[in-house]
């Protein structure tokens, strides 16, 4: 169902379909077949007929399990499914999620599963940084499989509107960097750097940024990728790979002063090196990529003389996924992506471990 008609028997639940797992960090990942029949959804829980799936950086840090935070696997919580950009329709639910959703509803799965919606940060809208929080493709099963279970309060309504292909990549992503760019606090006219601009995140990032009415210097490498980025909106690309001065070269393109803020969705650590300094003062990093054991290096004097801030940002609430998709729905910021099969995950690892994807991969999940 890439457009918007649904038809009846695809709410029908088979008794067999097929997973991503893998069972051992560092892969490989192996397709499994299982019976959705025979789910026996608990409290509050639905199940989510997956249509298509991207697939986020965060996956394959999850697959190798290069984190401080354990996942299933490295729980001995048994083989994993990844996955956290899902777009599907529910066609089951269980005891009292009727509240939510019914069946036949568009739904996205989110990095976050569920959250308790009660505690001091869920009530001020930090839920990813509930005690409680559930992680889509990490702590529980997520999105790359063809029947997902999840819960049903916190599954984000997806317009109608809106391909459910071109949906998936909001469902992290988007609704990632749309968060980021609101802690950034930044308004029209003002520059903003993204390192990572060519990458999943970082595309939709250039075109949120936009959105605002931010000047953007896109950084990443190669002519796709910086071909991608213009495109979409950057004033300014710079290859970090072949710039002989990169903070010279920020600075040069944000009127000599360097940049009001630096979103951060580079999943490599050398995006990081330079970023405070690159920022003007009183200007913002937004820390968003999560290269494994990395840090940020600020002077002290400097930080202080200059005003700077070091902000993380962790995807966002309900209300952010809801905005982000809205823009989406209306055409302001698009999702560039290839497709390719569930079948196909170990060969979207290899090319995203090597650099070669420009935006994001999304997978059909019945190929
Ligand atoms: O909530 C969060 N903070 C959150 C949510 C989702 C994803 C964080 N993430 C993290 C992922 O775990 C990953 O570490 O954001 C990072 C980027 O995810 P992604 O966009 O899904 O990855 P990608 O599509 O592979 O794109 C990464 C881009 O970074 C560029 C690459 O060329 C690629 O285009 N890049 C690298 I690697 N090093 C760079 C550098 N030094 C760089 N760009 C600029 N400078
Ligand atoms: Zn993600």
């Amino acid at each position: 169902m890439p457009g918007n008609e649904l038809q009846a028997t695809q709410l029908d639940i088979p008794n067999k379909a097929t997973r991503a797992i893998f069972d051992k960090l560092g892969g490989p990942i192996k397709n499994d077949i299982y019976d959705p029949s025979l789910i026996n959804l608990q409290n509050g829980e639905a199940l989510v007929r997956v249509f298509y799936s991207g697939v986020c950086h965060t996956d394959l840090h999850a697959m190798i399990g290069d984190w401080p935070a354990p996942n299933k696997v490295q729980t001995g919580g048994g083989p994993l499914v990844g996955g956290h950009e899902g777009a599907g329709v529910v066609v089951k639910l269980g005891p009292g999620a009727d509240e939510f959703l019914k069946v036949g509803d568009k739904v996205g799965i989110k990095w976050i599963a569920d959250a308790c919606l009660n505690c001091d940060y869920c009530r001020r809208g930090h839920e990813p940084n509930c005690a409680q929080a559930k992680c889509s493709g990490y702590t529980h099963d997520g999105s790359f499989q063809q029947y997902a279970v999840s819960w049903a309060r916190y599954l984000t309504p997806l317009p109608n509107e809106l391909p459910l292909d071109e949906a998936a990549p909001i469902l992290c992503a988007g609704v990632t960097v749309y968060r980021a760019l609101k802690e950034a606090k930044l308004t029209p006219g003002q520059y903003v750097a993204i390192p990572g601009a060519g990458g999943g995140l970082g595309h939709l990032a250039v075109q949120y940024a936009n959105v605002i009415g931010c000047r953007v210097i896109a950084i990443d490498t190669g002519s796709a990728k910086k071909e991608l980025a213009t495109k979409l909106g950057a004033e300014t690309f710079i290859d970090f790979k072949t710039s002989k001065d990169l903070i010279g070269d920020v600075r040069k393109a944000s009127g000599g002063e360097g940049v009001h803020a630096a979103v951060v969705a580079a999943s490599g650590a050398a995006a990081y090196e330079m970023a405070l300094e690159y920022c003007r003062p009183c200007g913002k990093l937004v820390a968003v990529g999560l290269p494994a054991k990395t840090n940020i290096e600020a002077n002290v004097c400097f930080t202080v003389f200059q005003a700077k801030q070091v902000k993380g940002s962790y995807v966002g609430n309900r209300q952010d996924a809801i905005e982000a998709l809205d823009l989406a729905a209306r055409g302001k910021v698009k999702t560039v992506f290839k497709t390719m099969g569930l079948s196909q995950l170990n060969d979207v690892y290899k090319a995203m471990h090597d650099g070669t994807l420009a935006g994001r991969v999304v997978l059909d999940c019945n190929k």
